[in-house]
């Protein structure tokens, strides 16, 4: 892999490295994409499934799907790319995460900050009270989980057509206003408002590099690309790094 001169020269120089995530940084832990076909349970998209109306109208189903990918997560392993992000802490002043992902895997890889804009799949919270239940094991014969006040249990997670954590959010949009180089990272690009993000950090100066196996929304307003997968480009990356800035 080569850097060209202009990302050579960012990274040299650059303070407050942003990496904004998606499904595709861990599809090389075995974690299953949105929106690639293995993304699909049964015959069910997520898009019918991660809504408040969906869960209301059948939680067993919402719930044994989430049960299903849980499982999955607790299987899976950070792989070598959450593991370089982590360690680009080593190298610089300064690393933000922001991820849509709700695997908890840049958590388990040692991440400093991590902003976790849709939430987390081993947090659950009551409907009715709000109580938190965390690392809930569901059964899957059993009904959905109830609260001790009868209310409802469901993931913490934010659904479409649900608001992200506020504080959360604006985290991560004033983390891309002092970014210098803002790395997309196995993202389509098109769940909004986190698809905005990198919009902000442009619009503020940030050079912005994408690393993905195929070209995204996202691609026309990257800087530079690494058509390739997270898992082998940001290791290799970041030992060229450590070279240029010793
Ligand atoms: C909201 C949690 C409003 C649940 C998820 C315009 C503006 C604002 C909103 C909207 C808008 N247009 C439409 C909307 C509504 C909607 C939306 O964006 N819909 C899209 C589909 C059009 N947005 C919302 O509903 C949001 N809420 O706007 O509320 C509001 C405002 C005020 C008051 C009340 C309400 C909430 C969105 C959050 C939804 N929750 N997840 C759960 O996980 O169960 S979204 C879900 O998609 C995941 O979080 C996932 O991370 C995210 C995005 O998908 P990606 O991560 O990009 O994954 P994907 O599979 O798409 O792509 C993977 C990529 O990886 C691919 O490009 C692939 O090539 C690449 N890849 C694969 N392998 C590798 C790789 N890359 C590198 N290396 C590899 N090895
Ligand atoms: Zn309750």
């Amino acid at each position: 892999m080569k850097l060209t001169d202009r990302l050579t020269n960012k990274l040299k120089h650059a303070e407050h490295i942003v990496f904004l995530t998606g499904a595709g940084i861990s599809a090389e832990s075995g974690v299953p994409t949105f929106r690639g076909n293995e993304g699909l349970w049964r015959k069910f998209s997520p898009a019918e499934l991660a809504n408040f109306s969906a869960f209301m109208q059948n939680p067993d189903l919402v719930w044994e799907w989430y049960e299903y990918r849980r499982h999955i997560v607790r299987e899976a392993l950070p792989n070598p790319g959450h593991i370089a992000i982590k360690n680009f802490e080593e190298v610089f002043p300064k690393v933000t995460v922001i991820t849509q992902n709700v695997d908890n895997l840049h958590t388990r890889a040692g991440s400093s900050v991590i902003n976790e804009l849709h939430g987390n799949i081993e947090r659950n919270y009551c409907i009715r009270c709000k109580k938190r239940y965390d690392y809930i094991v569901f059964e899957r014969s059993e009904d959905s989980p109830r609260c001790e006040c009868g209310g409802l249990i469901r993931p913490d997670v934010v659904w479409f057509g649900e608001e992200l954590p506020h504080d959360i959010f604006k985290n991560s949009e004033n983390a891309c206003r002092s970014a210098d180089v803002f790395f997309m990272i196995g993202t389509s690009g098109v769940v909004f408002p986190a698809a905005a993000l990198p919009y902000t950090a442009r619009g503020e100066g940030a050079y912005l590099i994408e690393i993905n196996i195929e070209s995204t929304d996202l691609s026309q307003i990257a800087d530079e690309h690494f058509f390739a997968p997270a898992g082998v480009v940001l290791p290799e990356m970041l030992e060229m790094i450590r070279t240029l800035r010793q």
